[in-house]
């Protein structure tokens, strides 16, 4: 089938395969890529794959966790559900940090799944790549997963699981299909996009929230990764209230930084300590129950597509269950009606920054590394955090402009996953530059992916801060373990002819200035990928700024 008929299969059913049905369905829902390795068990998938060439890049990796990682970034850097597609056993296995990772981060990432032969799944007969319940294994990674039986079955499946995976809470799914499956024919009509459910909103809910927030002395926000998607929204509620917002890796981004109520985790707890009302927006608030702590004189006010978050720690006060931008409209429509006359805080916020600015200075060189990152990365390019000195301070001080630009691993801070998942935000925003910052440990996990940027053409920049070390493992073991290190010191390729080798741009920069020369050459070279080694000693640690004590309750 060519792509022309799979556009008027739409209409009318036609014959064709169930893996062809399920790359239509792909192409029908917007998908214009998919990233992938294949194997026995899915050639007749990677067929139907060549047929729609013209519509669905194939990018191929050299290892699946590099394919699950680049969907990741994709659908991050996107907001838009991505696809990849891995054999069975030890390919989806391989994938399965990445998966993982999604999964915590709610990121709607499609999962393709190869498997043995349909008569044969359960047996425990030898087959190649078979594994004892993969189904069983699938299921408890993702919130939906199914089997393709039928070809009949294929388009409708795949639009179901591209349906979950934007109702409710979002995250991933998975498809299995058996090896003999994908090749089975059928007449199928290619399904479109499901429409999706919205939670009706609760006007009760709404009107005692803006009661509320309207009444509220000292009111705060604090947003998660549920907030990217209603920045106008966040920003706007935010000078109705003048209420400082609190963002934190995920959440960072949906209020400008250069907006005086911007606010990071150390000031953000200060706040949290004096606030009466909390307006919450996509965010588990782990942090504040669990670090901060609460009392009976702070009303929570959550936003969340998932009503099983409101509850999870404590229970708030007033729950607005739905998408956060929709549910701010409202709440921005009813407000004026309660909201209280209030003094600009600008000012103290400027000035209570610039005191904490001042204690965070001690995370030098971090800072001035930082500093040389922001100077050259336009306002719209694309930062790709890493587990590494670098990133924890970027987490707490880099300044980010605009939703969707600072991409950081959410609670699961899994190492390695920053150079692939950097890669396919690359690759699905080919239109903003990419930095991606990673320590020496964490690029190695998926480095060989230099190989796929090359023959794919991505243009990264990559920074390896090199300090011959899991740096922040051997701090700790410094500090709280006499000095007894082990499994923390690294032997490391020399990184510029490591990166060279693959045909990458590759320089070493030893200082912020150098870096920063070197960003405008890599910025600038839009034809592949190229790494800077920045070689570092020790760096002083951030953890007195990120876990810090309890400010309120007993
Ligand atoms: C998948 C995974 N494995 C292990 C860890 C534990 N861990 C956290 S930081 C770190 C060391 C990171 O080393 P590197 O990437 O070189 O960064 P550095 O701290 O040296 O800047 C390790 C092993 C983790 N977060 N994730
Ligand atoms: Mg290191």
């Amino acid at each position: 089938m060519t792509p022309k008929t799979a556009r008027k299969a739409a209409l009318a059913p036609s014959p064709m395969t169930a893996a062809e049905a399920v790359v239509a369905t792909l192409v029908g829902h917007g998908l214009d890529s998919i990233y992938a390795l294949p194997g026995l068990q899915n050639d007749l998938l990677f067929d139907a794959l060549f047929r729609f060439a013209d519509r669905l890049r194939t990018v191929h990796t050299r290892h699946e966790q590099g394919a699950t990682y680049m969907a990741l970034g994709a659908a991050l850097a996107t907001g838009k559900p991505q696809a990849y597609a891995v054999v069975p056993g030890p390919g989806f296995l391989n994938s399965a940090a990445a998966l993982l990772t999604a999964y915590s981060m709610n990121a709607p990432v499609l999962a393709l799944i190869g498997q043995i032969p349909e008569a044969d799944i359960g047996r425990n007969l030898g087959h190649l790549h078979e594994i004892r319940d993969q189904g069983g294994i699938v299921k408890r990674l993702v919130d939906h997963a199914a089997r393709i039986r039928k070809a009949g079955d294929a388009s409708l499946a795949t639009a179901l699981a591209l349906r979950a995976m934007r109702t409710g809470r979002p995250g991933p799914a998975a498809l299995e299909c058996a090896m003999e499956v994908w090749g089975r024919s059928a007449l199928i009509a290619v399904q479109g996009p499901l429409p999706i459910a919205a939670p009706k909103i609760d006007a009760a809910a709404i009107r005692r929230a803006a009661k509320r927030l309207g009444a509220a002395k000292r009111p705060m926000i604090i947003c998660g990764g549920g907030a990217q998607d209603a920045a106008e929204e966040v920003s706007a509620l935010s000078a109705m209230l003048q209420a400082p917002v609190l963002g934190y890796r995920r959440g960072r981004g949906v209020l400008d930084s250069r907006d005086p109520l911007s606010v990071t985790l150390p000031l953000g707890r200060e706040l949290w300590g004096e606030t009466d009302v909390v307006l919450a927006v996509g965010t588990r608030l782990l942090i504040q129950f669990r670090q901060w702590g609460i009392d009976l004189d702070l009303a929570v006010i959550r936003i969340d597509a998932d009503p099983e978050e409101h509850n999870r720690l404590h229970r708030p006060a007033i729950a607005l269950t739905g998408d956060a931008k929709p549910i701010l409209r409202r709440l921005i429509a009813e407000l004026p009606a309660h909201n209280a006359r209030r003094p600009p805080r600008q000012d103290e916020m400027r000035e209570r920054q610039a005191r904490w600015r001042k204690r965070l200075e001690k995370l030098s060189p971090q800072i001035a590394f930082l500093e040389a990152i922001r100077a050259e990365l336009p306002e719209d390019g694309i930062f790709v955090d890493e587990v590494t000195q670098v990133g924890f301070a970027a987490r707490l001080l880099f300044p980010v402009y605009k939703p969707r630009t600072f991409l950081s691993p959410g609670y699961q801070d899994t190492l390695g996953w920053g150079f692939a998942t950097a890669l396919g935000a690359q690759h699905a925003r080919p239109d903003v530059p990419v930095v991606a910052i990673t320590g020496d440990g964490g690029f190695m996990y998926t480095a060989n992916e230099l190989a796929t940027a090359i023959l794919h053409r991505i243009p990264l920049t990559t920074i390896v801060f090199n300090d011959g070390a899991f740096g922040n493992v051997r701090r700790i073991q410094q500090e709280r373990y006499g000095n007894r290190l082990i499994g923390s010191e690294l032997a490391n390729p020399d990184f510029v002819a490591f990166a060279k080798s693959f045909g990458a741009e590759a320089v070493r920069a030893s200082t912020p200035e150098e870096l920063r020369r070197a960003l405008r050459r890599t910025l600038a070279n839009r034809s592949g990928p190229s790494v800077i080694e920045v070689p570092v000693g020790a760096m002083p640690s951030p953890w007195e700024f990120i876990f810090m004590d309890k400010i309120r309750g007993k």
